[in-house]
């Protein structure tokens, strides 16, 4: 009977999309009294409640409550008894139709370790609500169409917490007794609780404003610590520049008189998009050149846009429930991406882009975690904050865009503004308005927001006579024991070239939308060769077998960019591929042919240099495993070892070359001076990998005369997989210059975790150790054990070490932040993909994990589905 008293209060509870119902109170009024302290903070809260006149039954007031207590409960000024507590909720029968309902709670934001709700951070104070975390400051419906107007009153000690902010405007401030002071904000937006934000502590501020397309104002703000606030130039530019996009692409203007961001250290996210007052975690916030590599700087762009688009996508227009956590974050992500090829390189940024959801979205698509962009049940939330939700997301908002064009596309988003502002939204009112907008028929496509798993094309191109046919198919479920045929509608961007001239003939949108389509094409005399899903305009995996030599042609000749790197990185594909299943076998394969393209793309005049960058480097490790049935992660490492020495070897003297002409480029955050250090990059690991010592010495070099951090970090990168003395010179030198600053020495913790060499484990093991890492920031875990779980080669040593190390690490960090822990299952989650002994490890750590009592429903969730129980 214990036993299964046990099991049942363990399970946790499955929340359904299908289950939806309005909810039976709502809340026009919030207003909120904060009495503040780090470690106990007061929160008066006083709700105006009504029953939703939707509802006709009568059901009590149930306010969500997550690890807080009633102090005491009043209705309509009255203190009353007749509350109920019921897993955590306040239960609260009332008679009427409208009342105002007081609660007091006192939390110990220094105590919260879970960074959710209200929390203590370097002695401050702030907030993150999103998903549910509204619920740990005081009780409320904390569902997302629950929408009220906020008024935040706090107060508080004036020398601990000067600055104190919330959302919307600043009404009132003043001093009370005792050096206390207070503040007041009122936000006029009805928004959800979970934008809720609340700062308070000791910050300097960086002003600006921004003039919006109607002539308004708004003042800006980005707050930091003493110190940082030279750090702060290049967020601020990349906001203003958010503002002025989203007015001119999509005709959003901003809302607000104030628009303020705060950068906090300790946060689990990379930032939070509450309503006038955006909270940062400082890695997205905080850069100079010194101390920020170019990649960095980008973060910094398209997350501070991300953010900052969220106030119309996501605020102004909010979810309905948490299912429809994509009708936010897919759009949302559509839109950053767009903004950062318009601030920079399109090309490179499609390629960026499709690598990301390569190595994220698809593992996961094809994994025990998968599920559709619109998910149809959960457990715990904050598990469903994924590559799925928001690359995938993204992706399926592009196909729609690619099928209508710019234009429609744009009527379909204004009408979906227009027709939903102010309101808690579904994924499905988003597609309805596309498709009125811009008139179009979307009902087969939106098979995409309720199936999982990535679809497989087979392409054939065949030459009949005077025509080209190609014989297209869809499968889903491929790689299991019954790929089936699939429905989904599919844009394919196709060009055919000519094969002696090279000259695109044809440029076509085929729309793949059966289980088996055939095109034909005629007036072409010779078979021309095809290029097929350009600029990746859908999110599938293409079966095609591709001859080589099309291949090694498109890579050379192909007019979009992407196609051209797409080109040569299918070339390395079967090449790795067919040298693994050969088991070292591999001479075999296209290296030649690929030694041929890369030499011709790096001899060619005018070629981009950050393009150039991204089409030599061979496909990641964890995708390449992703094409096979059983991964072998030694053996993918290995051959793709031999091929960069092979291409190391054979083109020494064009890496040397192009090395030293990008290294030549004074240091400037211009494209062109941007572009020639990734190039420089790229060719010193090539350089390292043909003779380790001259690599080393060269690197040293760059390392010691670098005045950036992207070239001392490249340099340190490289000495980092090497057995050269001089690495753990540089490793030292890093370390005393850059030790105080945690944003840098979590690049140190990094970079050495993510180290080739045979003893890498030790050094991770060893790291977890050194005085500077620490559970409690979550930058410094994943800068550890992230980079470390992304080392394929190391962390699936076949010891079983590595699995060994995550668990143990999960288990740790299970009860003090669950939603950084569960973060790390999915790696052992992939146990099914494995060859037999590490799959045999990973489900054993797994099993481990599972029989913790008290495991948090975050890291549940995510084990008991790895489980596939
Ligand atoms: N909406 C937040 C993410 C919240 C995550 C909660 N576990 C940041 C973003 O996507 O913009
Ligand atoms: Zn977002």
């Amino acid at each position: 009977m214990a036993d299964v008293q046990k099991t049942f209060a363990q399970a946790p509870t499955i929340i359904r999309r299908e289950d939806y119902s309005p909810p039976a109170w709502l809340v026009p009024d919030v207003a909120l009294d904060f009495d503040l302290g780090l470690a106990s903070t007061k929160v008066h809260a006083r709700l105006d409640v009504r029953r939703n006149p939707d509802r006709a039954d009568r059901e009590p007031l149930r306010l969500k409550g997550d690890g807080i207590t009633p102090l005491d409960v009043l209705v309509d000024g009255e203190k009353v008894n007749d509350w109920q507590m019921e897993d955590g909720d306040l239960i609260l029968p009332l008679p009427a139709d409208a009342h105002h309902v007081s609660i007091t709670t006192d939390i110990n934001p220094s105590d919260n370790t879970q960074l959710m709700g209200l929390f203590a951070t370097n002695g401050m104070l702030c907030t993150q609500c999103e998903a549910e975390g509204f619920r740990r400051i005081t009780f409320h419906p904390d569902r997302p169409d629950v929408l009220s107007r906020y008024t935040v009153r706090m107060e508080g000690d004036a020398r601990t917490f000067p600055v104190l902010l919330s959302n919307g405007d600043l009404v009132e401030e003043g001093e009370t007794e005792n050096g206390r002071h207070y503040a007041v904000w009122n936000d006029p937006h009805l928004k959800p609780s979970y934008l809720f934000a609340l700062v308070a502590g000791d910050l300097v501020v960086n002003r600006d404003h921004f003039t919006t397309m109607s002539g308004r104002k708004v003042d800006l703000g980005i707050f930091v610590r003493e110190g940082d606030l030279e750090r702060t130039g290049h967020a601020m530019t990349a906001l203003k520049n958010s503002m002025k996009w989203d007015e001119e692409t999509y005709g959003r203007e901003y809302d607000l008189d104030i628009f303020n961001i705060v950068a906090v250290s300790d946060f689990n996210m990379g930032a939070m998009e509450n309503k006038g007052l955006n909270i940062f975690n400082t890695r997205y916030i905080l850069a100079d050149p010194d101390t920020a590599t170019d990649n960095d700087y980008d973060g910094i762009e398209g997350v501070v846009a991300h953010e900052y688009f969220h106030n119309w996508s996501g605020n102004r227009v909010t979810c309905r429930d948490w299912f429809q956590l994509s009708l936010k974050e897919g759009f949302t992500v559509l839109r950053d991406q767009q903004f950062s090829a318009h601030m920079g390189s399109e090309p490179v940024k499609r390629i960026e882009d499709v690598r990301i959801l390569r190595a994220a979205q698809f593992p996961e698509d094809g994994g025990p975690l998968a599920h559709p962009i619109r998910p149809d049940s959960y457990m715990e939330i904050s598990n469903f904050y994924t590559a799925t939700i928001y690359n995938k997301g993204a992706e399926v908002i592009r196909m729609m865009l690619t099928m209508i064009g710019a234009e429609r596309f744009r009527q379909g988003t204004d009408l979906y503004f227009d027709r939903h502002d102010g309101e808690a939204a579904t994924c499905e009112d988003f597609v309805r308005a596309i498709e009125d907008g811009g008139k179009t028929d979307l009902t087969q496509f939106r098979r995409w927001y309720s199936e999982a798993g990535t679809p497989h094309v087979a392409a054939t191109l065949s030459h009949q006579g005077d025509s080209a046919v190609l014989k297209l198919s869809q499968t889903k479920g491929a790689g299991t024991e019954e790929p089936a045929p699939s429905e989904m509608v599919i844009p394919l961007r196709i060009a055919l070239f000519d094969r002696a001239t090279g000259r695109n003939l044809r440029e076509e949108l085929v729309v793949l939308d059966a289980p088996e389509k055939t095109v034909s094409f005629d007036g072409f005399a010779e078979a021309p060769v095809l290029s097929i899903n350009r600029g990746f305009s859908a999110p599938i995996i293409l079966d095609s077998r591709r001859d080589p030599a099309d291949l090694a042609f498109l890579s050379a000749h192909d007019d979009d960019p992407f196609s051209r790197f797409e080109a040569m990185q299918q070339l390395m594909i079967d090449h790795l591929v067919g040298a693994v299943s050969q088991d070292g076998a591999g001479d075999s394969g296209h290296a030649p042919l690929i030694v041929d393209s890369i030499a011709a793309a790096l001899d060619e005049e005018g070629i981009g240099r950050a393009f150039l960058a991204e089409m030599v480097q061979p496909p990641a490790e964890s995708f390449l495993g992703e094409q096979m049935l059983l991964i072998d992660p030694a053996a993918i490492h290995a051959e793709r070892a031999r091929l960069r020495t092979t291409l190391a070897t054979s083109l020494q003297d064009r890496w040397q070359a192009h090395y030293d002409a990008c290294a030549a480029i004074p240091f400037s955050l211009e494209p062109e001076a941007r572009a020639a250090r990734r190039l420089q990059t790229v060719a010193l690991s090539y350089i390292a990998a043909a003779d380790e010592d001259a690599g080393a010495d060269l690197a040293f070099g760059q390392f010691e005369q670098a005045n950036n951090m992207t070239q001392r970090l490249s340099a340190l990168a490289t000495l980092s997989h090497t057995q050269s003395p001089k690495r753990e010179a540089a490793l030292d030198i890093f370390y005393q210059r850059y030790r105080e600053d945690a944003l840098v020495l979590d690049k140190w913790f990094g970079l050495q975790a993510l180290s080739l060499r045979g003893d890498t484990m030790e050094a991770v093991r060893a790291l977890s150790q050194h005085p500077d890492f620490t559970l409690k920031n979550p930058n410094r875990v994943r800068s550890l054990y992230g980079s470390f779980t992304a080392n394929q080669a190391r962390f699936h040593d076949l010891s079983g070490e590595g699995y060994r190390m995550l668990a143990d690490l999960i288990l740790t960090l299970d009860g003090q932040n669950a939603q950084l822990a569960a973060r790390f299952v999915p790696t052992l989650g992939r146990w099914r993909r494995f060859e037999e002994q590490r799959s045999a490890m990973m489900r054993a750590e797994l099993e481990r994990i599972a029989d913790k009592p008290d495991l948090s429903k975050d890291t549940s969730e995510q084990v008991l589905k790895s489980l596939g129980r």
